[in-house]
């Protein structure tokens, strides 16, 4: 922030969509950009209405049932209430009956970092908690990706930046598109969007681009990119048919299959149809994926002998089969030989986020310290309500053999089930299952309302901190902007007290209080940053800067360059130190549905005679996933109060369903409404309804309720990706969609609920 920026009132801050300053003007809250932003982010318009809007959440809450079979509160006695009942659970269950999962993307402050607030907590006043493993961003990818090449982050984060696409790419082939709107976010804040100014000077060099979505807008016009719209879910289809013509012509990198890959002639003896008789030519491909085979073979033309570089999108992978997508788009950049060169080979998820394409810092970011977790049992994250309705089920992950564990609490701060888990009604039921399930919410999200106690916590606006993220430079300080609505407090506040009650506040606390922690987590950036010889000032002056510039790694291509400079000195993190296009390790698993190559396997969730289209519930432009779904710009870009869902000309009007109409999209697991945009941005047989809406059913009583403004996860399915990574599969489903010609049912999300079931 400038000077005098700071000096008109405006005191700078930052979120996970961007870094900004905040003050007062006519009572107003006003927002804006960081000036040394390119290209800042609209998300920050959700601010100034969401700040003090009703939905946010003023005093504590218990449901009414859930007291009835037990004590009574009384004024704010609701955190003895909790107190005790985290110790009922804790006595005669243990601390592995308590679901500490807590995903979510919470805000962006480093040290009011909800999840991390949370596991603290549970580690330090309950012995643990069950966890989650992986994410629901990377759910199959950052399983598979360790087996075949390294670690997700490395890979995504550390690997091609935009300053080499820049200088260098001279063909990018993006699966699943690099959408602008999902770069602008990154966590923990972003301070400079680049994405868009290097796509427009790359392509002003002379790099192509090449779009391989169902939606037109996943590249930015900068791009001028040319666009292939398979069918979705059959990209690895698509990427074996460009496999095979570059096999048929001659023109795989042979020489670097030799030299930096294991398992070439295994797969390829599949690719070639040897194994299971079917080779799997262009025209292969092409009944499959819809693509032409001349389209096919002359992707192959245009990727041989350039310096092209592969990217696959998370979304890929956050469907059937999704480790295949991955794994198959490695072994194609590994056969065009361009891996480990500038601007070339294979970059997993860049462009999905603000965290890829960029230079790290020289330092990490730092964090509130999780002390220990004594329960050993954890679950792939998104198989959360296979684990409320089958405690004791035994199910497959990455080679072990699990059981789910019977869980009686379930403690939430900083992420929403209701915005991030598939097939909602199996949700509820999932919920119904536990003792109490306890939620720290800044506004009534489905969750909290799902929840037996609610406690209010303040949000981002409303606290200091301090935000960073390694790979973005500029570290913030979070000032406070407004007072805390209501009786909210910080999750921090809220478990200092508990841990009080259970016995661990000093060990949570350490003694200090929330200040303090600001003081020494900083002094901690500021040591590592000493010790690798770089000054930083004191405290004091950070915070009356507002920012400092953490220095960065140079542009070096991380692990893959160093392994291509020298594959025997910088080996691989994986068992042959190579790139595994054939893995023994995941053969020796015995997954039909993940075998030891990438395979096509036809996914089970496809169209039939009733429900004909295709939905993808992607990362919503107007929000970050669910946060301030109440705020102006989300509410701006909403119709009629829905959220849109895009449909192609062709499909809408064999429906009759014209631009603006609102429609009812369904299928065996659920419905919602939403309101149509008929555009040919959209490929036929296609509906596109983003995440982020927030669950408002009709009729909460009804078993599967229509959800009258748009989530689409009332739809999606609540399966695995493969036994191999048990990833989310949220972004691809089947539904059909039909006008909607009732009375239009009134959005109720955003208002509280009665307050009958106040705790006082
Ligand atoms: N169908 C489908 N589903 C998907 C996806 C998809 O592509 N398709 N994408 C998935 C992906 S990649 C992700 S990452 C998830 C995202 O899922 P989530 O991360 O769960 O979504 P958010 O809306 O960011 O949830 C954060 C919550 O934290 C609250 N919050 C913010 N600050 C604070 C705080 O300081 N304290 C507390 N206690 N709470 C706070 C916010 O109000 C919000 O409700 O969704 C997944 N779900
Ligand atoms: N504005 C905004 N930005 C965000 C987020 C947000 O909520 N809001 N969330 C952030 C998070 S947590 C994450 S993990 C990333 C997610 O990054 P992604 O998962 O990559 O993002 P999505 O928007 O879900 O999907 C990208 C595009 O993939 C396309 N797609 C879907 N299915 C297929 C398919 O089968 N084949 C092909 N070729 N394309 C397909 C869709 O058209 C979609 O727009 O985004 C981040 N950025
Ligand atoms: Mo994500």
């Amino acid at each position: 922030m400038t000077k005098s920026q700071a000096d008109n009132g405006f005191r700078p801050h930052s979120s996970h969509w961007g870094a900004f300053s905040a003050g007062w003007q006519d009572n107003r809250l006003v927002v804006k950009p960081h000036p040394g932003d390119p290209d800042p982010n609209p998300l920050l318009q959700n601010f100034p209405a969401a700040l003090r809007h009703p939905a946010r959440i003023a005093r504590p809450m218990v449901r009414r049932g859930w007291l009835e079979r037990g004590p009574g509160p009384d004024g704010d006695r609701v955190l003895d209430l909790l107190g005790d009942e985290l110790k009922r659970v804790r006595d005669t269950h243990g601390p592995g009956a308590v679901f500490g999962g807590s995903y979510g993307w919470a805000s962006a402050g480093r040290f009011h970092h909800a999840q991390s607030q949370v596991h603290r907590f549970l580690n330090m006043a309950l012995g643990g908690y069950v966890r989650s493993v992986n994410s629901y961003s990377a759910g199959a990818s950052g399983v598979v990706l360790p087996h075949v090449l390294g670690p997700v982050e490395q890979i995504s984060r550390r690997n091609v930046t935009w300053e080499q696409i820049v200088d260098h790419s001279e063909v990018v082939i993006a699966f699943g598109g690099m959408a602008l709107k999902n770069s602008m976010v990154g966590a923990g804040g972003i301070s400079r969007h680049v994405e868009r100014g290097s796509m427009r000077q790359a392509r002003a060099r002379g790099c192509r681009f090449i779009l391989v979505s169902p939606l037109r807008g996943d590249l930015p016009e900068e791009a001028g990119a040319e666009w292939l719209a398979p069918i979705p879910g059959t990209d690895t289809a698509l990427m074996l048919g460009i496999a095979h013509s570059l096999v048929a012509a001659g023109q795989h990198d042979v020489a670097f299959l030799e030299r930096y890959c294991v398992g070439w002639e295994v797969f390829e003896a599949y690719l070639m149809g040897r194994t299971d008789g079917q080779p799997k030519t262009a025209s292969w491909a092409a009944g499959i994926t819809g693509i032409a085979a001349e389209v096919i073979d002359g992707l192959a033309r245009q990727l041989a002998g350039k310096r092209s570089l592969v990217v696959v999108a998370h979304a890929l992978q956050r469907a059937e089969h999704g480790e295949q997508p991955v794994w198959m788009g490695l072994v194609l950049a590994a056969m065009l030989g361009q891996i480990g060169l500038p601007g070339g080979g294979y970059n997993y998820a860049l462009g999905a986020l603000g965290h890829t394409g960029r230079r790290a810092n020289v330092v990490p970011s730092v964090g509130l310290q999780q002390g220990r977790n004594t329960v050993r049992d954890f679950i792939p994250v998104a198989r959360i309500a296979d684990m409320l309705l089958n405690p004791g089920q035994a199910f497959d992950y990455n080679g072990e053999r699990l059981a789910y564990p019977d869980i009686r609490l379930v403690y939430w701060g900083g992420g929403n089930p209701f915005h991030h888990h598939q097939d909602l009604n199996r949700l509820r039921r999932a919920f119904t299952r536990v003792d109490s399930l306890i939620v720290h919410e800044t506004a009534w999200t489905a969750t909290a309302r799902h929840a037996d106690i609610v406690l209010p916590c303040t949000m981002t606006l409303e606290r200091d901190d301090f935000g960073t993220m390694s790979t973005d430079p500029l570290m913030v300080a979070m000032h406070k902007i407004a007072e805390p609505y209501g009786e909210a407090r910080d999750d921090y506040a809220i478990f200092s007290a508990l841990a009080e009650r259970l016995g661990a506040g000093a060990a949570f606390t350490e003694g200090r209080n929330a200040q303090e922690w600001l003081r020494h987590l900083y002094s901690e950036m500021r040591d590592m940053l000493a010790e690798k010889g770089h000054a930083a000032p004191d405290f004091e002056t950070f915070w009356a800067q507002g920012e400092l510039m953490l220095p960065t790694m140079p542009d070096d291509g991380g692990m893959i360059r160093a392994f291509r400079d020298d594959p025997v000195g910088a080996k691989l993190p994986t068992p042959s130190g190579k790139i595994e296009i054939f893995s023994a390790t995941i053969a020796g698993f015995g997954y039909d549905d993940c075998p030891g190559h990438p395979v096509w396997r036809a996914p089970v969730d496809v169209p039939d005679a009733r429900h004909t289209l295709r939905l993808v519930a992607n990362q919503p432009a107007t929000r970050l996933h669910s946060q301030l779904d109440f705020g102006g710009h989300s509410q701006a870009e909403k119709s009629r109060g829905r959220e849109v869902v895009r449909i192609h000309p062709r499909d809408a009007a064999k429906r009759g369903i014209a631009d603006g109409d609102i429609v009812r999209l369904f299928n065996p697991r659920g419905a919602c409404l939403a309101a149509a945009s008929v555009t040919d941005g959209v490929m036929a047989g296609v509906v596109q309804l983003p995440t982020g809406a927030w669950y408002d059913p009709e009729d909460p009583a009804e078993d599967m309720p229509l959800c009258v403004h748009g989530n689409p996860n009332v739809l999606t399915r609540d399966v695995g990706t493969s036994r191999l990574a048990q990833g989310c599969t949220g972004q691809l489903t089947t539904v059909e969609v039909e006008r909607f010609d009732g009375n239009l049912p009134p959005i109720q999300a955003y208002e509280p609920p009665v307050p009958a079931t106040a705790a006082e």
